[in-house]
């Protein structure tokens, strides 16, 4: 059988992502920059946007997106290693946790990629222009670095970075660091002994940004050992534990929770809640603006407009404004869902979890519509009763 292709990059927050699962499933696979022709010629055309990663399956299909990439994989991988726990609470705190990781944990991985020049700069002109253009001259890959760079920089105020908040994001990092660090004390991963879909999400910034380029680099080095460790157990092809012992690839014992978890779900509820609601209020506002928008539709008419406009939500006691991402609420519902099908005997688990660490009105919030996806493509769910903070 033909090996799988990942259309990715090294530098890439998503990329990381899939790739890490890859890996830790033993998949094999080969990647491609999309500065090979393939990614321009085929692949982009085909799904409609320039987007990575994008996984291609030996018999052709295209998946992207790195929710979609690993649910198209862990079907094919056996129950006791799928990325998905079998048992409610913690299925539904690694839904919770990969949201957090791919969407919450960005602000922070933008700022220490972008806003340390002098220590990050040359490193990113070379990892960048080095994917994105295969071949050419030092006057061609400077142009494309500066040309990619910008676009980034410019995205790094959509994600409520400012110089203003600056300090407070670095807080607010450094105090993650922190909970994850102790966390990690007591087992490999997120929720005991092998990796599930939290920390997938969990590796897209931790790896390409925050762990990768230079400044960030060394500050989590400095101050988190034991997440860098997990950065690099994450890429490795084996459960890379050694310093556990005779650790079991068994998650948490009956569903259970973990202080040193609890802890960080409280963070989460902290630092992330209010902004995770206000996403979805003003998804559920621009709905009721754009009364034509139909079940099935492609979100904001077209694949690659990812923002609908922005919010502005309270945040250690500041305001903070944002770009509004409609693809969050795709990873809410799948949230929900899992809560839900796990069936009403689970439900108060799961909730009592949640309730303690104030992230509850995640299981409960629901915009007019959801975003669900189709062909590659984000598109908007039926309609339906929102329910929403007064
Ligand atoms: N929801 C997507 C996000 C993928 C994504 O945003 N990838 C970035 C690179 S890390 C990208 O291709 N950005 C291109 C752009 O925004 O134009 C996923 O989980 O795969």
């Amino acid at each position: 059988m033909d090996p799988y292709i990942l259309y990715a990059m090294p530098g890439s927050l998503y990329s990381g992502k899939a790739r890490s699962y890859l890996r830790k499933q033993r998949i094999e696979y080969v990647e491609r920059v999309p500065g090979d022709p393939r990614y321009t010629d085929a692949v982009v055309p085909a799904i409609g946007r320039w987007i990575i990663p994008v996984l291609e399956a030996p018999d052709g299909t295209l998946v992207q997106d790195t929710v979609d990439i690993i649910d198209h994989l862990d079907g094919q991988v056996a129950t006791d290693r799928s990325a998905y726990p079998a048992t409610p609470v913690h299925r539904a705190v690694a839904h919770l946790l990969e949201l957090f990781g791919g969407e919450g944990l960005l602000r922070p991985a933008m700022h220490y990629r972008w806003d340390f020049d002098d220590t990050n700069v040359a490193f990113l002109s070379k990892d960048f222009s080095a994917s994105l253009v295969l071949g050419g001259d030092d006057e061609t890959r400077d142009g494309v670095f500066a040309f990619s760079s910008d676009r980034m920089r410019s995205a790094t105020t959509a994600f409520g970075v400012s110089e203003d908040l600056m300090p407070e994001i670095e807080r607010s990092y450094e105090q993650f660091l922190d909970l994850f660090d102790a966390h990690l004390a007591g087992s490999p991963y997120l929720l005991g002994g092998r990796p599930t879909i939290g920390d997938f999400g969990f590796m897209g910034p931790l790896f390409a940004h925050l762990a990768r380029d230079p400044h960030p680099s060394v500050l989590m080095k400095r101050r988190a050992q034991r997440v860098w460790r997990w950065v690099e157990r994450m890429n490795a092809p084996v459960l890379d534990a050694g310093e556990y012992g005779d650790v079991s690839e068994d998650l948490f014992a009956d569903d259970g929770v973990p202080d040193s978890l609890r802890a960080l779900l409280a963070y989460i509820g902290e630092e992330y809640l209010d902004e995770a609601v206000a996403q979805v209020a003003a998804v559920d506002g621009w709905l009721a603006e754009h009364p034509d928008a139909a079940e099935g539709d492609v979100v904001l008419g077209k694949p690659n407009r990812r923002f609908s406009g922005t919010t502005t939500f309270e945040w250690r006691g500041r305001p903070m404004t944002v770009a509004v991402v409609p693809y969050r609420l795709y990873l809410i519902k799948r949230l929900q869902d899992a809560v839900a099908g796990a069936g009403p005997d689970a439900e108060p688990a799961v909730r009592a979890v949640f309730t303690e660490a104030g992230l509850d009105p995640l299981l409960d919030i629901r915009p007019r519509r959801w975003v669900e996806r189709a062909d590659n493509h984000e598109v908007w769910g039926p309609l339906q009763d929102p329910v929403l903070p007064s």
